[in-house]
């Protein structure tokens, strides 16, 4: 066994020297050509008519498709890079497939990446990269190359600031790493430099752990499978735990601000007694109190089996969804938009019915709901304690059934744990695969789009890199009291092949015990072992294939 380095253990010594196979996308990159396309339909129609007013120069950003053709390599560039909001695994593995992918092009081409992501943009402050920086993170968790931030970029004063940086720093091109809103300010910015005549290139990647920037053209984004897995092992152990003690409930929140992905992904994996999907909840229309109810009774009944445990998974976006919370937050989110309110003006201008929701809840929830804000001014719903809510309700609804239920909760928020995990296989791979299409896009000057991964599901070298105009996975959503252009997130689909298969466990896994106990993300062995996939994604994947081409899997 080597020495091990003064601040890197054994392990992320062995990750530094993993060579994604992805990276034989390199060899070819140069002959790939990028020509515009029939049109491909806008993922929200409905709303064309109107971005096309707010958003009028992206708007004419063309589908396109990669050919292959003559060996093109580029004049040197200035390409800026940052990395964006949440950590998600791989997000150093796209600066580093960029870089390489760059370097094919042209040797002498510049790469520079932006101090705390957003922020940096804005300031200016920057550092050129070069391999004895990046080669130190190749594999590794975290943003910490580079750093992050959750700065918007959507005043005029941010954008023209942005526009000073490039131009001082003259890049030919911008890659933004980033979920859903950091996405929205590419498609801004892109917008913002056509219609002000600069030539500096702007795209994206979709990177995030909640799954949920998800469409037609995005199949999973990055970081999705190794933050579930990292879930999944942790949920795994705790049924184990659970299953010889005997005694406790543990309540689980799963991190995913909005859409149930994680906890359905995790559910798949794991096989937890009770599953919340945020989503079906709320098209049954039930309140907090009818879910505290029927956990309640399910517990009930374990217990009339002498079953006093149980696992149950809690989609952080919960609240968002439920019917009384849901109208609530909304409230909340147009008030404090408002700018000066104090707590209380706030609480006494909500409708009765959202009042009577907040003063229902826990006074530490109510809080919470009123001082905890995302870079929006909306409520951070990363800090609502839902796991604490649930269980002290799920206690008071237990006092209505005829027997004594013995009750032991134990809380839970899996978070900030899995979001900076050393990338497993398949997002290492990933996250390669879209620095090295970045850089294509890049090079042959194509702005406004996201670069995409299509036959995820298949094996590596089947993969097919290729980019979808931004403006085509947008829609208007409310923000605020504003209906603002965004990219459009995914909700989990309640007739999905997915959803159906967890839904038809539910009795199983409510009164028998058929934990799966997924176990530790695998790097080193065989490859069914080390280079599995995220199962929506294989579900998914299964049910286009079997509609495509009739033939089952
Ligand atoms: P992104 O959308 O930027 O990927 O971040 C998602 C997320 O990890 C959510 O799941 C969570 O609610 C939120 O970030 C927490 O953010 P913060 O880092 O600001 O606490």
């Amino acid at each position: 066994m080597e020495l091990l380095s003064l601040n890197k253990s054994y392990f992320e010594l062995q990750r530094l020297r993993y060579r994604p196979e992805a990276l034989s996308f390199l060899e070819t990159i140069r002959f790939l050509h990028i020509l515009p396309t029939l049109h491909t339909p806008h993922a929200s129609p409905e709303c064309e008519e109107e971005l096309k007013k707010t958003l009028p120069f992206l708007s004419s950003v063309p589908t396109v498709t990669l050919v292959k053709g003559d060996d093109s390599p580029s004049s040197p560039l200035r390409i800026g890079v940052l990395l964006s909001g949440g950590q998600a695994p791989g997000g150093h593995n796209v600066v580093i497939g960029l870089f390489e992918a760059l370097k094919v092009f042209n040797k002498k081409t510049k790469i520079f990446g932006f101090i705390k992501g957003p922020l940096g943009l804005i300031q200016g402050v920057y550092k050129e990269l070069d391999v004895a920086t990046i080669y130190n993170y190749y594999n590794t968790g975290g943003f910490d190359m580079l750093s992050s931030s959750r700065e918007k970029i959507h005043t005029e004063n941010q954008k023209s600031s942005v526009l000073k940086t490039v131009k001082k720093l003259k890049l030919d091109g911008l890659l933004i790493i980033g979920g859903d809103n950091s996405n929205t300010d590419t498609a801004m910015l892109a917008e913002y430099f056509l219609s002000h005549n600069c030539k500096t290139v702007v795209i994206g990647v979709p990177k995030t752990i909640d799954g949920d920037l998800k469409n037609r053209w995005i199949e999973t984004p990055l970081g999705f499978h190794t933050s579930c897995s990292t879930y999944s092992e942790m949920i795994g152990n705790l049924a184990k735990d659970t299953l010889s003690i005997r005694k406790y409930h543990h309540f689980i929140r799963l991190m995913g601000q909005s859409a149930s992905y994680t906890t359905l992904e995790c559910s798949l994996r794991t096989h937890p007694n009770i599953a919340l999907i945020s989503e079906s909840l709320a098209s049954e229309g039930k309140t907090l109190k009818e879910i505290s109810f029927r956990i309640a009774e399910i517990l009930w009944r374990r217990s009339q089996e002498n079953k006093n445990y149980s696992i149950i998974l809690i989609p952080e976006g919960l609240i968002q969804h439920v019917k009384d919370t849901k109208n609530l937050l909304i409230e909340l989110n147009a008030l404090i938009a408002q700018g000066e309110l104090t707590p209380e003006s706030i609480v006494n201008q909500l409708s009765s019915y959202s009042k009577q929701a907040f003063f229902n809840l826990p006074e530490e929830i109510q809080s919470q709901l009123l001082l905890a804000r995302d870079s929006y001014g909306n409520v951070r719903v990363s800090k609502i304690a839902m796991e604490e809510l649930l269980s002290t309700m799920v206690k008071e609804a237990l006092k209505s059934f005829p027997d004594t239920v013995p009750f032991q909760p134990v809380t839970h928020f899996f978070g900030y744990e899995s979001r900076a995990g050393f990338p497993s296989n398949f997002d290492a791979n990933y996250a390669i695969t879209l620095g090295i299409f970045s850089a294509l896009f890049l090079v042959r000057g194509h702005t406004g789009y996201m670069v995409t991964v299509k036959g995820l599901a298949k094996e590596y070298s089947q993969w097919e890199g290729g980019g979808v105009p931004l403006f085509n996975m947008m829609h208007m959503e409310k923000r605020g009291s504003n209906h603002v252009a965004v990219i459009k997130t995914d909700d989990v689909d309640t007739s999905s092949t997915a959803f159906k298969k967890l839904s038809q466990t539910e009795e199983d896994r409510a009164y028998r015990d058929n934990y799966s106990f997924p176990g530790p993300l695998q790097f080193f062995g065989s490859e069914d072992l080390c280079d599995q996939r995220p199962l929506t994604l294989l579900t998914e994947w299964n049910q286009r294939h079997v509609r495509e081409t009739g033939e089952t899997v």
